[in-house]
């Protein structure tokens, strides 16, 4: 006599089967901050080499409530005395498995357009840190002016006519860079780089840049070969099944 298939397995394949094909990759954070408790191990530095730049009324980069719904966050106040930079560098982030690497984070600019500015820059493998110019969702709204090329201490002068966030963002923005495909085993650093001239505009004391949510997210693709040997090797036991 034939034996019918077992309805259960055969869900159970038709289920696996869909999953396969609706999940082709997976997404995961290996790195996740509020910095609402903590400051996430970021470490905040002026560069103002300049004797006769002040910088007094200026930065640090430091975490208060000023974040979104008014957590927590990193900012930094510009003000007068530059030319000068602060920057905000992330702990090494570790990657985990191998696939493209996205950067997401909330911010708020009150910067001096054209003349005041913050870029991303990223580090991977402890090389030199490089802009990040590649945004899939709210990158770079303004350009460096290219009139003066003052010099910003930490050569913030190589960014004359290029992108960076600037103006007034009116309130929170999100925005999500893409960093390429990253390996299991590399390492990465963020860094928020802010750099002011002399004068300001929106300052008097306000933050000029507020950072928070900062979210590095990688998608691995799933093992296909896996896949389709699990898939095969489902078919041969129904199709044993029914020979029964
Ligand atoms: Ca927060
Ligand atoms: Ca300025």
């Amino acid at each position: 006599m034939k034996k019918s298939i077992n309805p259960v397995l055969l869900t159970t394949a038709s289920t696996l089967g869909l999953a396969c094909l609706a999940q082709p990759a997976s997404a995961a954070s290996i790195h996740v901050e509020d910095f609402n408790s903590n400051d996430g191990g970021y470490v905040a530095a002026l560069f103002n080499p300049s004797a006769n730049a002040g910088g007094d009324t200026s930065g640090p980069w430091v975490v208060g409530p000023n974040g979104v719904d008014s957590t927590n966050a990193w900012s930094v106040i510009g003000g007068e005395g530059g030319p000068y930079e602060h920057h905000l560098t992330s702990p090494v982030i570790n990657v985990s498995g191998n696939g493209p690497v996205s950067l997401e984070f909330d911010h708020k600019t009150l910067l001096e357009g054209q003349w005041d500015g913050g870029v991303i820059m990223t580090s991977v493998n402890g090389a030199a840190f490089t802009q990040l110019t590649n945004f899939s969702k709210n990158g770079y709204n303004d350009t460096m002016q290219s009139s003066n090329t003052w010099g910003y201490p930490e050569g913030i002068d190589d960014m004359v006519g290029l992108d960076m966030f600037s103006g007034n963002s009116g309130g929170f923005v999100t925005s999500v860079g893409e960093l390429g495909i990253l390996g299991a085993g590399d390492t990465l650093q963020v860094q928020f780089r802010g750099g002011w001239d002399w004068g300001f505009v929106q300052g008097a004391g306000a933050p000029e840049w507020i950072v928070d949510n900062i979210t590095v997210n990688q998608t691995v693709p799933e093992p296909s070969s896996t896949l389709l040997i699990g898939m095969a090797g489902l078919a041969l036991v129904l199709r044993k099944r029914s020979r029964k």
